[in-house]
This record gives C-alpha cells, sequence and structure tokens, in this order.
C-alpha cells in the first residue's frame, strides 16, 4: 500500500463503512436511509477506487457481494463446538415433558416453590443452518453444518448474502465470535426463482428449503449472488468478550446490535402454558409470513441455566423444537379432470388421495396448464408430493418416479371442451388452453354470471353458484341479461326456493340495477379487469360510452393499463355478443351515475398507496376501499417502504407493526372517517 495516497485510503475506508451502513438499512432493519440511485453512485465510486488501487480491495468491501471467482471444490472445516440439531415434539404433552425434565434436573421438585422457568420462543425457520467466524469483527469464514462436526467451506457464498454482516458494526466487538443461524429463501424470493426456471425450461425446487441450499452449494458465488437469500442469526458458538450475556435474549439483542438480523418474533414468557400460547398464535400467523416456518424452537432463556443443563446425545436438553404440520406431503394423483372458466381457459385440477397438508385436508391440486404437466411429468396413478404454504392453493411440488406404479397413466390434454364439446385451442406464446365456444359454452355461461353476481360486481345477494348452476342447466337462463327477466314463479319449485327466497332474490336483482360505473365494468368480466383496473377505467373515462369507444392507444395513455389489457378491453367491444349483452341491461334498468369529468380531475390521493388493517365498526373494509379508490388512491394488502398511509382498527397485528417500524404514519378509524369527510 506504499504508494496509495492517504486520502484515497481514508475515502475508502469512509465508502465501505457508509454502504456497509447502507446496506444494513436495507437488508436487516428493512429501512433505507439513501435511495438505490445514491447507493448505486457509491458503489461506483468505491469500485472505481478499487480499480485504480487494486490492493486495496479487502474482503469486507461491499463490492464483493456480488460474488468472484469460481471454486472447483469446498474444503472441508471442524466445528471447534459441534453444531448439535434439536430434539423434536409433537404435542402439547411432549412440550410438557420437556418442560418437566428440566425441572427434574435442576433438582426442582425438591425445592418448596419452584419457579416456572423462563423460556425464549422463536420461529423454527425452514432454511439451512451456517456458522460464522469474525475474528475482531471481520467476517473470516462461513460454513455449512453438514454432520454437525464437519462442514463444508462456504465463505464465499454467505459474503454475498446481504443481511450478512462483512464487518460488524457498534461496541464491544469481541475477538473471537462464531454466530450460528439460518439461511433461508424467502417464499417471493422461491417463487420468482421457480418462475424463472419454468420460464427457461429448468428444472424447478421443490421448496425454499431446498432452493436455499442448492443456492449455497454453488461452486459459483456470482449464482449465489444472484438469489435472494436471507440470514437470521439465533446464538452463538465460539465466542471470546470481555462481557458475554445472561439470557438468551440479550445474547440476541448483542448480535442485532452487531448488525445481525434476529427474527422479529423471539419473545420471552414464563412457563409452558404460555408457550403453548406462543405457540398458538404463531400458528395462525404462520401463513401469513414471508417466509417457511417448520415449528416454534423453545430456549431456556437463562445462559447459566443452559449451562447447568447440558446436552444429551446430539442435542441440548434446553431447547426444544415442537413442530407444525408437514407442509409436504406425499399422496397419490387418483384421476385429473379438466375444469372450464369464465374466459374458456381449460385447467386441468388434480384429484388426490386425500392428505393433511399444511393444517388443512387437501384432495384437489391445481395442475395449471398442459405445460405444468409436461414439465412434471406427472401420470395418473403417480406418487407426489404436495406442498401448501403461504395460504396458497395446494400445489404439486415434484413426481416421485421411483413410486410409478406400472398401470401410470399419461394424461391427455382435451381436444374438445368437456363441457360443450367446441374445439379447444392454444394461442401462440400462451400457457393456457380455452374453449372456443364463448357464451354457447355452459361452463363459460355460468361463471360469467357468478361473477356478475358477486359481491364485488352487481352484488346480488342469494344468487348462489348452485342456483346459477340449476338455472342454466335448466335453460332458464342463458346470459347475464335475462336475469332481470326473472320472476318468482319461475324460480319458486327449484330445489330448496321457497316463495320467500324467490321473492327475495328478485328483489335483490332489481336493487343491484343501481350500481356504479366501476362495478359495472367490472362484472361484465373483461378478461385481466379486476377491481383496480375497472376503477381506473372509470375515473379515466367517465362513462360507459367513452370506455367502449376507446381504442388501444387511448387505454395506453391510462395509467396502469398495458398492451394486452387494452387489447382484451377493444377485442371485448368490438364483439356484437357483448355488446347486444351490455344494451339488454341497460333496457333492463341497470343504471350507474356518470362521473362527473371535471370533479374528478383532482384525485387528491393519486400515486398513494394505502393499508387497510385490523377492524372497522362504522364501515365495512369494502367501503373504505371504494372511497379511497374513488380518491384515486390504491389500495394494498401489505406494507412496505412505498406505503403512504396506514388505517388500522382494533386487533391490527404485523402490519401496523411494520408500519411503525417504517415510520409510516396511521390513523385509526375516527381520524379516517374524519379525513374521508374532509376530503371527498
Ligand atoms: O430456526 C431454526 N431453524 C433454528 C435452529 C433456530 C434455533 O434457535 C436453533 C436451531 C438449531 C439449533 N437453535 C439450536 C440450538
Amino acid at each position: 500500500m506504499a504508494n496509495i495516497p492517504e486520502h484515497v485510503l481514508s475515502e475508502y475506508e469512509r465508502l465501505k463503512d457508509e454502504l456497509n451502513q447502507h446496506n444494513h438499512r436495507y437488508y436487516v432493519l428493512d429501512d433505507p436511509a439513501v435511495p438505490d440511485s445514491e447507493y448505486d453512485r457509491q458503489m461506483r465510486l468505491l469500485q472505481d477506487l478499487e480499480q485504480r488501487y487494486p490492493t486495496l480491495l479487502t474482503p469486507d468491501s461491499p463490492s464483493q457481494r456480488v460474488g468472484g471467482v469460481a471454486l472447483t471444490a469446498f474444503t472441508q472445516v471442524r466445528h471447534d463446538i459441534a453444531m448439535l440439531s434439536l430434539d423434536n415434539a409433537f404435542s402439547d404433552a411432549e412440550l410438557e415433558d420437556f418442560d418437566r425434565r428440566i425441572k427434574d434436573r435442576l433438582n426442582y421438585a425438591a425445592q418448596e416453590q419452584a419457579p416456572e422457568i423462563e423460556f425464549a420462543c422463536e420461529p423454527k425457520l425452514d432454511g439451512v443452518a451456517v456458522s460464522l467466524l469474525y475474528l475482531d469483527g471481520l467476517l473470516v469464514r462461513g460454513a455449512t453444518r453438514g454432520d454437525g462436526m464437519v462442514g463444508e467451506d462456504i465463505t464465499a457464498n454467505v459474503r454475498t448474502i446481504n443481511s450478512i454482516p462483512l464487518k460488524l458494526v457498534g461496541e464491544n466487538i469481541p475477538e473471537l465470535l462464531e454466530v450460528r443461524g439460518e439461511i433461508y429463501l424467502p417464499r417471493a424470493g422461491f417463487d420468482a426463482l421457480n418462475a424463472k426456471a419454468i420460464n427457461a425450461g429448468d428444472k424447478t425446487f421443490v421448496n425454499p428449503r431446498n432452493a436455499a441450499a442448492g443456492s449455497l452449494r454453488q461452486l459459483d458465488s456470482k449464482i449465489t449472488a444472484s438469489r435472494p437469500l436471507e440470514m437470521c442469526a439465533y446464538s452463538v458458538g465460539q465466542f471470546q468478550a470481555q462481557t458475554k450475556p445472561d439470557t438468551h435474549l440479550a445474547m440476541l439483542s448483542a448480535l442485532r446490535n452487531w448488525g445481525f438480523k434476529i427474527n422479529q418474533h423471539v419473545e420471552a414468557v414464563v412457563g409452558v402454558a404460555d408457550c403453548q400460547d406462543y405457540y398458538s398464535r404463531l400458528a395462525e400467523r404462520r401463513d401469513s409470513l414471508a417466509y417457511d416456518i417448520d415449528g416454534i424452537v423453545y430456549k431456556v432463556n437463562d445462559l447459566h441455566l443452559q449451562q447447568r443443563l447440558g446436552f444429551v446425545a446430539k442435542a441440548p436438553r434446553w431447547a426444544i423444537a415442537r413442530k407444525f404440520p408437514a407442509q409436504e406431503e406425499m399422496t397419490k394423483l387418483l384421476d385429473v379432470e379438466f375444469q372450464v372458466g369464465r374466459t374458456g381457459a381449460v385447467t386441468p385440477v388434480a384429484r388426490l388421495e386425500p392428505v393433511f397438508v399444511g393444517g388443512v385436508t387437501v384432495s384437489n391440486a391445481t395442475l395449471h396448464n398442459g405445460d405444468e404437466i409436461k414439465r412434471l411429468g406427472i401420470c395418473i396413478g403417480d406418487t407426489v408430493i404436495i406442498r401448501r404454504a403461504g395460504d396458497v392453493i395446494p400445489q404439486v411440488a415434484k413426481v416421485i418416479l421411483e413410486k410409478r406404479p406400472a398401470n401410470a397413466q399419461p394424461i391427455v390434454f382435451p381436444e374438445r371442451c368437456p363441457v360443450c364439446q367446441s374445439s379447444v385451442r392454444r394461442a401462440e406464446g400462451e400457457a393456457v388452453a380455452r374453449c372456443s365456444g364463448g357464451l354457447f359454452c355452459g361452463a363459460q355461461i355460468k361463471q360469467a354470471i357468478k361473477h356478475f353476481a358477486s359481491r364485488k360486481a352487481m352484488d346480488i345477494d342469494g344468487l348462489g353458484d348452485k342456483l346459477v348452476d340449476l338455472l342454466v342447466d335448466q335453460n332458464v337462463i342463458f346470459s347475464v341479461a335475462d336475469l332481470y327477466d326473472l320472476r318468482a314463479e319461475q324460480l319458486v319449485g327449484l330445489e330448496r326456493m321457497a316463495d320467500k327466497s324467490a321473492a327475495n332474490l328478485v328483489a335483490a336483482i332489481e336493487s343491484s340495477k343501481q350500481t356504479s360505473l366501476a362495478k359495472f365494468l367490472y362484472a361484465l368480466g373483461i378478461r385481466e379487469v379486476g377491481e383496480a383496473t375497472s376503477q381506473t377505467l372509470a375515473n379515466n373515462f367517465g362513462s360507459l360510452e367513452a370506455v367502449a369507444a376507446a381504442d388501444a392507444d387511448q387505454l395506453l395513455e391510462v395509467d396502469d393499463i398495458g398492451p394486452v389489457v387494452a387489447r382484451h378491453i377493444v377485442n371485448f367491444f368490438r364483439n356484437p355478443d357483448n355488446v347486444s349483452i351490455i344494451e339488454a341491461l341497460r333496457a333492463a334498468g341497470v343504471n350507474w351515475p356518470d362521473i362527473d369529468q371535471n370533479a374528478q380531475v383532482s384525485q387528491p390521493l393519486k400515486g398513494q398507496t394505502w393499508v387497510l388493517t385490523g377492524g372497522m365498526e362504522m364501515l365495512s373494509r369494502a367501503e373504505a376501499k371504494d372511497r379511497l379508490q374513488a380518491l384515486g388512491a390504491k389500495v394494498a394488502g401489505s406494507v412496505s417502504a412505498k406505503t403512504s398511509q396506514v388505517v388500522a382498527g382494533p386487533g391490527a397485528g404485523s402490519k401496523l407493526a411494520k408500519a411503525q417500524s417504517l415510520d409510516i404514519p396511521v390513523m385509526d378509524e375516527a381520524e379516517f372517517l374524519l379525513f374521508l369527510n374532509n376530503t371527498e
């Protein structure tokens, strides 16, 4: 470094520190301090310096997160302190046994008033366990757990993970620190990775854990760098420091201060009953977490007690994992049925031997389309892995070829619609095959009517799915327009239709005539035109005539409308069948106020994103959403740095917490009503 000027050295250190800080704010705290453009600018300055003075480069440089030269093999790493696994508890009773064993071991029975044990509770992340070694605050080695004694050196790969500090920050940095934790792939990253794999015709990963493990096993760290992995710290192995914390929670807090990400749901409770309560609370939120968890880890919080308790065989006596129901199970594919949707899309649906997975019994799973069937290579009779995680519909994640029976049947995609026998066609470049029958197809008519009557569309109370099926099957109605000619006499006598319910339905149909332009547009069921797009169209064009007359170029001028949606809209209004149905609906008296083009030029909330959470007493969720959208706001389901405002009612949970941590303004229902009254 002899020939590097002093001011360059200090500028280099400054840039590294600042970039490491920005990185920490962004990836660990979820709270960026500068815009991406500023981060990129500083990174370029750093890279310029490293180009000009190659000897400057140190392994803790944030520029190294992009990965480097590929390895030819991983070297082995011996863990000085074994990385143990956890014992499992599969029931409340087994958790109570765990608590009892601890008390016995500590001889609490001999004590008059034995205290309850304090436990640290945390979600058990479903990823890959790693060990990170820091010498004087610098990351020097990352290793997999391996068999607990010997793992693999994955230093180059862990350096690419943004939530892992390359250099510790804060006070009292230990001379030697081995941090243990879980590297995992959030579900969104997993979905994106698999979507990319499907596009490229590559094999997909079964679950986020396999994807995380596969990403860490790469000899080329550039590949690891391209995967959105995260790491949460949960314990400490080797540790040489002046002072040490007394509890597990205090240790996690120290790790947080040194720059690690710590799970935000970690909590201390006293006694096993409160452990069960924590379990129930987390189980309820499992589906809404951003990552997979497979249970709860309970640890004796007092580190001195932990030491007294020690280990048995391969696991500590002071910790246990209480498992959740599995999110993956094996079952058999019994048959495949082909369902026809509102837009004619023919969707293969797997009929499965019922299996309990992710907390529910699953007997159907979508197979999406013909490409997916090919990609999975699935046959009827196959044994498959079903995955249900995060509130999404169950998926067939994998076929177990070893278990394929001799009489397995290939799945044949139908060439004719199973409902109306029209030909099934697949447009160039599209994965979805569609029935070409349009409104000749009973399935499409039924779905169109169900959609039309649904709550967010024309909101016809009492017109349930079963009744629509009956009305279409018995040739009572052929289109949505026929609903408005229905008379009570036609309904009475249909299955479970008495005088009273028939009269109620006719009245509900009558009152649905009074609607809004946005709801009517949505009710038409134009492909890709959902609630939000319908509202946008209504706001921008003001009348149905104007929407129907718009050409693709005019539609494209509207925010959020792209070429595909524009084409669907134009095609819809060009179709004479659709035009005559709209005419019939208007002739029957369906009406709405046109939107005053002048009044809505000023949409005061345009560009803002609002989030509603918790309960509301004065307004329904749907009404609150409608009124916000009418003011030009987008209403989103989750809080992010882009959220403008959160409205939180009683019982608001993680969304409120997230808003507070991101410093996003929050109002309660009373403030919200006042705001609406002053703004509308
Ligand atoms: O989240 C986890 N998978 C996890 C695994 C969390 C912990 O606190 C653990 C662990 C494995 C061993 N603690 C130990 C001692």
